[in-house]
Protein backbone atom coordinates (compact mmCIF):
# COMPACT_ATOMS: atom_id res chain seq x y z
CA UNK A 1 0.00 0.00 0.00
CA UNK A 2 2.71 2.26 0.83
CA UNK A 3 4.66 1.51 -2.10
CA UNK A 4 1.71 2.14 -4.61
CA UNK A 5 0.77 5.95 -2.71
CA UNK A 6 4.39 6.52 -3.30
CA UNK A 7 5.01 5.43 -6.40
CA UNK A 8 1.38 7.70 -7.25
CA UNK A 9 3.71 10.53 -6.80
CA UNK A 10 5.84 10.25 -9.31
CA UNK A 11 5.37 12.68 -12.46
CA UNK A 12 7.48 12.03 -15.44
CA UNK A 13 8.00 15.24 -17.71
CA UNK A 14 8.70 14.87 -21.54
CA UNK A 15 9.16 16.80 -24.66
CA UNK A 16 6.03 16.75 -26.47
CA UNK A 17 4.92 13.48 -29.29
CA UNK A 18 4.29 13.67 -32.57
CA UNK A 19 3.77 11.08 -35.53
CA UNK A 20 2.23 8.51 -33.20
CA UNK A 21 5.78 8.44 -31.13
CA UNK A 22 5.00 9.23 -27.28
CA UNK A 23 8.00 12.17 -27.20
CA UNK A 24 9.75 13.28 -30.11
CA UNK A 25 13.18 13.24 -27.24
CA UNK A 26 15.18 10.06 -27.36
CA UNK A 27 16.23 11.08 -23.54
CA UNK A 28 12.25 11.12 -22.49
CA UNK A 29 11.24 8.18 -24.69
CA UNK A 30 14.23 5.86 -23.23
CA UNK A 31 12.82 6.91 -19.42
CA UNK A 32 9.13 6.06 -21.18
CA UNK A 33 10.23 2.78 -22.05
CA UNK A 34 11.90 2.07 -18.69
CA UNK A 35 8.56 3.08 -17.13
CA UNK A 36 7.05 0.39 -19.07
CA UNK A 37 9.56 -2.19 -19.34
CA UNK A 38 9.41 -2.11 -15.36
CA UNK A 39 5.64 -1.41 -14.86
CA UNK A 40 5.43 1.92 -12.95
CA UNK A 41 2.93 3.85 -11.36
CA UNK A 42 3.39 7.53 -12.70
CA UNK A 43 1.98 10.13 -14.63
CA UNK A 44 3.47 11.37 -17.68
CA UNK A 45 3.32 15.07 -18.38
CA UNK A 46 4.04 17.22 -21.24
CA UNK A 47 6.45 20.21 -21.33
CA UNK A 48 6.57 22.75 -24.00
CA UNK A 49 10.21 23.15 -23.28
CA UNK A 50 13.08 21.73 -21.16
CA UNK A 51 13.25 24.90 -19.34
CA UNK A 52 11.20 23.52 -15.68
CA UNK A 53 13.43 20.95 -15.50
CA UNK A 54 16.67 21.35 -12.71
CA UNK A 55 19.13 21.42 -15.71
CA UNK A 56 17.16 22.50 -18.04
CA UNK A 57 16.78 19.31 -19.84
CA UNK A 58 14.11 16.96 -20.51
CA UNK A 59 13.23 14.51 -19.69
CA UNK A 60 12.41 14.92 -15.42
CA UNK A 61 10.51 13.56 -12.78
CA UNK A 62 9.10 15.09 -9.55
CA UNK A 63 8.48 12.65 -6.79
CA UNK A 64 8.01 13.10 -3.19
CA UNK A 65 9.15 17.02 -3.44
CA UNK A 66 12.13 16.39 -5.43
CA UNK A 67 13.01 17.63 -9.05
CA UNK A 68 15.58 15.15 -10.93
CA UNK A 69 17.00 15.95 -13.91
CA UNK A 70 19.05 13.59 -16.27
CA UNK A 71 17.45 10.22 -17.72
CA UNK A 72 20.32 7.83 -16.31
CA UNK A 73 20.37 9.50 -13.75
CA UNK A 74 16.46 9.22 -12.83
CA UNK A 75 16.68 5.65 -13.69
CA UNK A 76 19.13 4.90 -11.07
CA UNK A 77 16.82 6.61 -8.75
CA UNK A 78 13.65 4.78 -9.55
CA UNK A 79 16.21 1.80 -9.75
CA UNK A 80 16.77 2.49 -6.20
CA UNK A 81 13.91 3.81 -5.12
CA UNK A 82 11.17 1.16 -6.33
CA UNK A 83 13.40 -2.04 -6.24
CA UNK A 84 13.12 -2.51 -9.96
CA UNK A 85 15.99 -2.91 -12.46
CA UNK A 86 15.34 -4.57 -16.40
CA UNK A 87 18.83 -5.01 -16.48
CA UNK A 88 18.82 -7.54 -13.30
CA UNK A 89 19.34 -10.12 -15.35
CA UNK A 90 22.63 -8.67 -16.99
CA UNK A 91 26.19 -10.31 -15.66
CA UNK A 92 28.96 -7.89 -15.50
CA UNK A 93 30.40 -8.23 -18.83
CA UNK A 94 26.96 -7.31 -20.37
CA UNK A 95 26.54 -4.41 -18.45
CA UNK A 96 29.74 -3.05 -19.48
CA UNK A 97 28.64 -3.49 -22.90
CA UNK A 98 24.85 -1.58 -22.13
CA UNK A 99 27.12 0.69 -21.00
CA UNK A 100 29.56 1.03 -23.90
CA UNK A 101 25.91 1.22 -26.31
CA UNK A 102 24.33 4.11 -24.37
CA UNK A 103 27.80 6.09 -24.56
CA UNK A 104 27.25 5.44 -28.26
CA UNK A 105 24.28 6.39 -28.75
CA UNK A 106 23.60 9.35 -26.30
CA UNK A 107 27.50 10.60 -26.10
CA UNK A 108 27.90 10.51 -29.93
CA UNK A 109 25.18 9.22 -31.90
CA UNK A 110 22.62 11.88 -30.76
CA UNK A 111 24.33 14.58 -32.16
CA UNK A 112 24.50 13.36 -35.36
CA UNK A 113 20.62 13.30 -35.30
CA UNK A 114 20.65 16.87 -33.56
CA UNK A 115 22.56 17.63 -36.48
CA UNK A 116 19.94 16.78 -39.17
CA UNK A 117 17.23 17.93 -36.64
CA UNK A 118 18.51 21.36 -36.47
CA UNK A 119 20.95 22.23 -39.05
CA UNK A 120 19.43 20.94 -42.52
CA UNK A 121 17.10 23.77 -43.93
CA UNK A 122 14.47 21.06 -45.32
CA UNK A 123 14.40 19.75 -41.39
CA UNK A 124 13.29 23.36 -39.98
CA UNK A 125 9.58 23.75 -40.58
CA UNK A 126 8.99 20.20 -39.28
CA UNK A 127 10.97 21.29 -36.26
CA UNK A 128 9.55 24.19 -35.14
CA UNK A 129 6.04 22.24 -35.67
CA UNK A 130 7.10 19.47 -33.49
CA UNK A 131 9.76 19.80 -30.78
CA UNK A 132 9.03 23.18 -30.74
CA UNK A 133 5.15 22.87 -31.74
CA UNK A 134 3.60 22.76 -28.45
CA UNK A 135 5.08 26.45 -27.65
CA UNK A 136 2.53 29.14 -28.43
CA UNK A 137 3.29 30.46 -31.74
CA UNK A 138 4.30 34.09 -30.89
CA UNK A 139 6.37 32.99 -28.41
CA UNK A 140 7.57 30.11 -30.61
CA UNK A 141 8.91 32.94 -33.58
CA UNK A 142 10.99 34.79 -30.97
CA UNK A 143 12.58 31.68 -29.32
CA UNK A 144 12.87 29.25 -32.69
CA UNK A 145 16.16 31.15 -33.75
CA UNK A 146 17.48 31.53 -30.27
CA UNK A 147 17.16 27.74 -29.83
CA UNK A 148 18.57 27.29 -33.33
CA UNK A 149 22.05 28.96 -32.43
CA UNK A 150 21.86 27.76 -29.02
CA UNK A 151 21.70 23.95 -30.37
CA UNK A 152 24.91 25.08 -33.34
CA UNK A 153 26.89 25.97 -30.33
CA UNK A 154 26.08 22.77 -28.50
CA UNK A 155 27.27 20.83 -31.66
CA UNK A 156 29.88 23.02 -32.24
CA UNK A 157 31.08 22.43 -28.62
CA UNK A 158 30.69 18.63 -28.63
CA UNK A 159 32.98 18.95 -31.62
CA UNK A 160 30.00 16.94 -34.37
CA UNK A 161 28.63 20.59 -35.42
CA UNK A 162 32.75 20.97 -36.21
CA UNK A 163 32.70 18.31 -38.89
CA UNK A 164 31.88 18.39 -42.84
CA UNK A 165 28.25 17.42 -43.78
CA UNK A 166 30.13 13.74 -45.45
CA UNK A 167 32.49 13.20 -42.30
CA UNK A 168 29.64 13.50 -39.85
CA UNK A 169 27.57 10.90 -42.10
CA UNK A 170 30.43 8.69 -41.87
CA UNK A 171 30.67 8.65 -38.53
CA UNK A 172 26.94 7.68 -38.08
CA UNK A 173 27.52 4.85 -40.21
CA UNK A 174 30.12 3.56 -37.92
CA UNK A 175 28.18 4.10 -34.85
CA UNK A 176 25.17 2.77 -36.66
CA UNK A 177 27.36 -0.06 -38.36
CA UNK A 178 28.64 -0.81 -34.94
CA UNK A 179 25.03 -1.45 -33.20
CA UNK A 180 23.82 -3.66 -36.12
CA UNK A 181 27.15 -5.77 -35.61
CA UNK A 182 26.67 -6.21 -31.70
CA UNK A 183 23.15 -7.11 -32.25
CA UNK A 184 23.66 -9.78 -34.84
CA UNK A 185 21.08 -12.37 -34.90
CA UNK A 186 19.97 -12.00 -31.30
CA UNK A 187 16.49 -10.78 -30.65
CA UNK A 188 17.32 -8.29 -28.30
CA UNK A 189 21.02 -6.66 -27.66
CA UNK A 190 22.13 -8.33 -24.88
CA UNK A 191 20.32 -11.93 -25.25
CA UNK A 192 17.10 -13.05 -24.71
CA UNK A 193 15.14 -10.90 -23.03
CA UNK A 194 15.38 -7.11 -23.53
CA UNK A 195 17.09 -4.47 -21.03
CA UNK A 196 17.99 -0.92 -21.13
CA UNK A 197 20.27 -0.83 -24.06
CA UNK A 198 17.41 -1.97 -26.02
CA UNK A 199 15.44 0.92 -24.91
CA UNK A 200 18.43 3.31 -25.17
CA UNK A 201 19.18 2.14 -29.11
CA UNK A 202 15.35 2.09 -29.63
CA UNK A 203 14.86 5.49 -28.59
CA UNK A 204 17.35 7.04 -30.65
CA UNK A 205 16.85 5.15 -33.93
CA UNK A 206 12.64 5.06 -33.28
CA UNK A 207 13.11 9.20 -33.29
CA UNK A 208 15.20 8.38 -37.11
CA UNK A 209 13.14 5.94 -38.30
CA UNK A 210 9.47 6.82 -37.57
CA UNK A 211 9.48 10.49 -37.96
CA UNK A 212 9.09 12.35 -40.89
CA UNK A 213 12.81 14.64 -40.75
CA UNK A 214 15.29 14.15 -43.68
CA UNK A 215 18.48 12.13 -42.41
CA UNK A 216 20.91 10.28 -44.37
CA UNK A 217 20.62 7.81 -40.83
CA UNK A 218 17.32 6.39 -42.24
CA UNK A 219 19.22 4.51 -45.19
CA UNK A 220 21.64 3.52 -43.17
CA UNK A 221 19.31 1.73 -40.38
CA UNK A 222 17.14 0.25 -43.49
CA UNK A 223 20.28 -0.97 -44.64
CA UNK A 224 20.58 -3.10 -41.64
CA UNK A 225 17.24 -5.71 -42.13
CA UNK A 226 18.41 -6.88 -37.98
CA UNK A 227 18.77 -3.68 -36.62
CA UNK A 228 15.63 -2.44 -38.81
CA UNK A 229 13.59 -5.66 -37.36
CA UNK A 230 14.51 -4.99 -33.90
CA UNK A 231 13.11 -1.50 -34.05
CA UNK A 232 9.38 -3.11 -34.92
CA UNK A 233 10.24 -5.56 -32.29
CA UNK A 234 10.76 -3.20 -29.44
CA UNK A 235 8.40 -0.95 -30.21
CA UNK A 236 5.50 -3.97 -30.92
CA UNK A 237 6.41 -5.07 -27.53
CA UNK A 238 6.36 -1.73 -25.68
CA UNK A 239 4.25 0.32 -27.71
CA UNK A 240 1.77 -1.67 -28.99
CA UNK A 241 -0.52 0.75 -29.51
CA UNK A 242 1.30 2.57 -32.03
CA UNK A 243 1.78 -0.46 -34.71
CA UNK A 244 -2.03 -0.41 -34.10
CA UNK A 245 -2.42 3.42 -34.79
N1 LIG B 1 21.99 13.56 -20.49
C1 LIG B 1 20.64 14.05 -20.56
C2 LIG B 1 20.40 14.66 -21.93
C3 LIG B 1 19.01 15.26 -22.07
C4 LIG B 1 18.87 16.13 -23.31
O1 LIG B 1 19.85 16.52 -23.97
N2 LIG B 1 17.61 16.44 -23.61
C5 LIG B 1 17.33 17.32 -24.73
C6 LIG B 1 16.05 16.90 -25.43
S1 LIG B 1 16.34 15.42 -26.38
C7 LIG B 1 17.12 18.72 -24.21
O2 LIG B 1 16.36 18.92 -23.28
N3 LIG B 1 17.77 19.69 -24.81
C8 LIG B 1 17.57 21.06 -24.49
C9 LIG B 1 18.85 21.82 -24.42
O3 LIG B 1 19.92 21.19 -24.41
O4 LIG B 1 18.76 23.05 -24.37
C10 LIG B 1 19.66 12.91 -20.26
O5 LIG B 1 20.06 11.74 -20.34
O6 LIG B 1 18.52 13.20 -19.87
Amino acid sequence: MARELAMSELKAYHLPGRWGLVTVSPFCLKLDAFMRMTNLPHESLTAATPFGGPKKKAPWITHKGRKIGDSAIIIDYLKETFGVDPDAHLDASQRGIARAIQRLVEENLYWAMVYDRWQRPSNWPILTGSVLGDIPLPIRMVLAPIARRGVAKQLAGHGMGLHAEHEIEDIARGDIDALAGILGDQEWFLGNQPSMADATVYSLLANIIYVPFASPMNAMIEGHRNLRAFLDRFRARFYPEEVSD
